[in-house]
């Protein structure tokens, strides 16, 4: 049993796992310790993460990169209409209003959802981390984006599940480079928290989390964000930079030309790194298009003023962030710089403005966030036994629910779990009601989520139910916020008070063998197990006390109540198999394939091994005949190879490569016969 972390980047993957002395990241085929986010489909297979990005140019429509910025989103969110006029790939909106991303595979057009794409990304994580570990896995944990909605979150769950993975949690990136920064610190104080900044610029997007640390216990205080701030943003002001430049200088339009945009999007990412190093930089191209080479040139110091927008606005989380917290920069005692986007020299003044100090790379930057992920599979994990340590992250969305339209309230701040409710959460709902009645989970405040995002979450059905004693039918409705941070109706329980007049007591919990949480009906303090709050809604009138003067003893009866669940742009159990289904099948053909591909690799060197020998080693093993016979067979072979045999299948291959065996064989016997003599001999001429 091994434990796995995941750093699913819209740039590159990392995966993460937990040795005995230790957290190892794996290498890829390539050994390589990043993976690149590509999905590629070629002819007739697929080409995943390094494979793809290496094909990527060559097959610019049916390559996908950045389907982190797709999963769980609508089709016609402005943000994402910008996003896919950005990529040379064929979508349109799905029934459900979702994505559907077209592609080229085995002569035909197929359509896939971003979740399906997802999923072959994690089953290439899943089969690499397998290769490596020479054992299969499932458990592990994966590193989400802070602003992940309800159905990003359930959308990543998914596509785990299709992949044949199983998360024990959602976690966000940000926390768990926090957790990999303060498990190994051993001089925080139990009495007063130490507070740090995390500032992670990825390739999309920037995340701030603020942290306090006490002495074996780790508490998110706030999670900030600009969901589309990231390395990306700062090469496309090179590439138009640049395609201004060309239009003058070289009378080329760079936008009217897939190929074109591909290439300079790419030299100038390259340029950006080489400006994080140097204080110029060139940049040069052959035959971008229209047959013209291209030459360009820039200063560190002038693509710090081309990018002074997008500098300045990375302030804003930041200061969001400090202000979420409740605290100022000069209560921070480290402020802490991940994310390989944030490489850039002029991202680290203008923190050190912000926050007043110069910020720290303690931790690997492009690793953190897929060791923090590990560390905290191994703490969920019965398998390992990791230290004592408490974790505990909050939301950064506020969520409300109501029910049959009418909002429920509790708190002060008047959301069932505001923003910063800590993950897990528990809540129980009291209703009073007659028969089956409904609940809508909702986005509180839709100025909290990223643009364009709907604030519509999930709705339930309680019920059928049916109360004997209608009046007094009450009924408890468990919600929670899960670990990944998602929100369902857990249970529902009818609670039927019965005044009996006999006088004999029922036992309370004779009904009830699953549910814990109830003990006291009406009280509004109820402590659910994992030491979680929650608060009593009482929908309308507070229960009757019995207050008739009889003699009379209430007893209660409890029902389980079935839950219906519908989450909006969701997938259903028969979706998801046909998905697992479709994945299987995939993953078969690659297989086939890759299989094709090395039976014609045998062939082709059996080819070439037996030529050479034939005329060498096995030269006095044969006759002149049996050698031009062979060779014969060899050279037509190497022409069908290159002809007619250059895309058959796996067994065409293994059947021409025995019948050569069967010709070569008898000459290889000999040959070994008589190598085995003369050993013999040579060992008994030494005694
Ligand atoms: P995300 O977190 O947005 O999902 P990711 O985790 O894949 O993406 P990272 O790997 O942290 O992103 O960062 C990738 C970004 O970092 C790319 O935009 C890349 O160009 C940029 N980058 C890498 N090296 C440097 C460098 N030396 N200087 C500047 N930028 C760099
Ligand atoms: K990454
Ligand atoms: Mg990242």
């Amino acid at each position: 049993m091994s434990v796995v972390g995941f750093d699913i980047g819209n740039d590159n993957c990392v995966i993460a796992v937990v040795k005995q002395r230790g957290i190892d990241v794996l290498l890829n085929d390539e050994s390589k310790r990043e993976t690149p986010s590509v999905v590629c489909f070629g002819d007739k297979q697929r080409f995943l993460g390094s494979t793809g990005a290496s094909s990527a140019m060559m097959n610019p429509k049916s390559t996908v990169s950045q389907v982190k910025r797709l999963i769980g989103r609508k089709f016609n969110e402005p943000d994402i209409q910008h996003e896919l006029q950005m990529i040379p790939i064929e979508t349109s909106e799905a029934s459900d209003g979702g994505i559907l991303i077209h592609l080229k595979y085995m002569g035909a057009t197929h359509k896939f959802t971003p979740v399906q794409i997802m999923a072959m990304l994690f089953a290439h994580l899943k089969e690499i981390s397998e290769k490596n570990l020479e054992m299969p896995i499932s458990d592990c944990v994966i590193g989400i984006p802070s602003y992940f909605t309800d159905l990003q979150r359930r959308a990543y769950l998914n596509a785990a599940t299709i992949a044949g993975l199983k998360p024990l949690r959602l976690v966000h990136d940000c926390t768990a480079t926090a957790l990999s920064y303060g498990i190994y610190k051993s001089d925080f104080s139990s009495t007063v928290p130490t507070y740090v900044a995390f500032v992670d610029i990825g390739h999309c997007d920037t995340q701030v989390t603020i942290a306090s640390f006490e002495a074996g216990h780790m508490k998110i205080l706030s999670h900030a964000f600009d969901s589309s701030l990231g390395g990306r943003d700062f090469d496309e002001v090179l590439f138009h930079h640049f395609a201004g430049q060309f239009r003058e200088q070289y009378s080329v339009n760079v936008y009217s030309n897939a190929k074109a945009c591909i290439r300079l999007r790419s030299a100038c990412e390259k340029l950006k790194k080489v400006l994080s190093a140097n204080a110029e930089a060139p940049l040069s191209i052959e035959c971008l298009m229209e047959e013209k080479d291209v030459k360009g040139f820039i200063k560190r110091e002038e693509f710090e003023n081309l990018a002074s927008g997008l500098l300045e606005r990375i302030t804003i989380p930041c200061n969001k962030a400090l202000a979420d917290a409740g605290l100022t920069a000069d209560k921070m005692q480290s402020v802490e710089l991940v994310g390989s986007g944030s490489r850039i020299p002029a991202i680290t003044r203008l923190l050190v403005s912000i926050f007043r100090k110069e910020p720290k790379r303690t931790l690997n930057a492009s690793e953190c966030v897929a060791r923090g992920c590990a560390l905290q599979c191994a703490m969920l994990s019965p398998v390992f036994r990791v230290k004592e340590y408490e974790v505990q992250d909050s939301i950064p969305f506020s969520i409300g629910f109501s029910s049959d339209e009418v909002p429920i309230y509790t708190g002060a701040n008047g959301m069932l779990f505001p923003k910063g409710q800590a993950i897990p959460s528990v809540k129980i709902l009291t209703f009073q009601r007659n028969s089956s009645f409904n609940l809508e989970a909702f986005y509180a405040n839709p100025n909290e989520l990223p643009p364009g995002v709907s604030p519509k979450i999930s709705c339930y059905t309680i019920g059928p139910f049916k109360g004997t004693q209608s009046e007094k039918a009450r009924v408890k409705v468990k919600v929670q916020l899960n670990l990944h941070g998602i929100v369902n109706v857990e249970s529902a329980t009818l609670i039927e008070e019965h005044v009996d007049d006999s006088g004999t007591r029922c036992d309370v919990h004779s009904m009830d063998t699953t549910n814990c949480e109830v003990s006291s009906v009406s009280g509004s303090s109820e402590t659910v197990p994992n030491g979680v709050e929650d608060g009593t809604f009482m929908q309308s009138e507070p229960s009757h006390t019995s207050a008739d003067g009889a003699r009379k003893v209430k007893s209660l009866r409890r029902l389980e109540v079935p839950v219906s669940e519908n989450i909006y742009g969701g997938m259903t159990k028969a979706e998801l198999s046909e998905a697992r289904e479709r994945e299987h099948q995939l993953a078969q053909q690659d297989r086939t394939m890759e299989a094709t591909k090395e039976r014609k690799n045998a062939l082709e060197s059996y080819v070439y091994e037996m030529r050479n020998k034939l005329f060498n080693t096995y030269r006095s093993f044969t006759s002149d005949q049996e050698r031009e016979g062979i060779s014969m067979n060899l050279q037509q072979t190497e022409e069908w190879l290159y002809d007619d045999g250059d895309d058959e299948t796996e067994s065409a291959y293994t059947s021409k490569l025995e019948d050569l065996k069967k010709l070569v064989d008898p000459i290889e016997n000999r040959y070994k016969d008589e190598e085995a003599r003369a050993q013999a001999t040579r060992d008994l001429l030494k005694c």
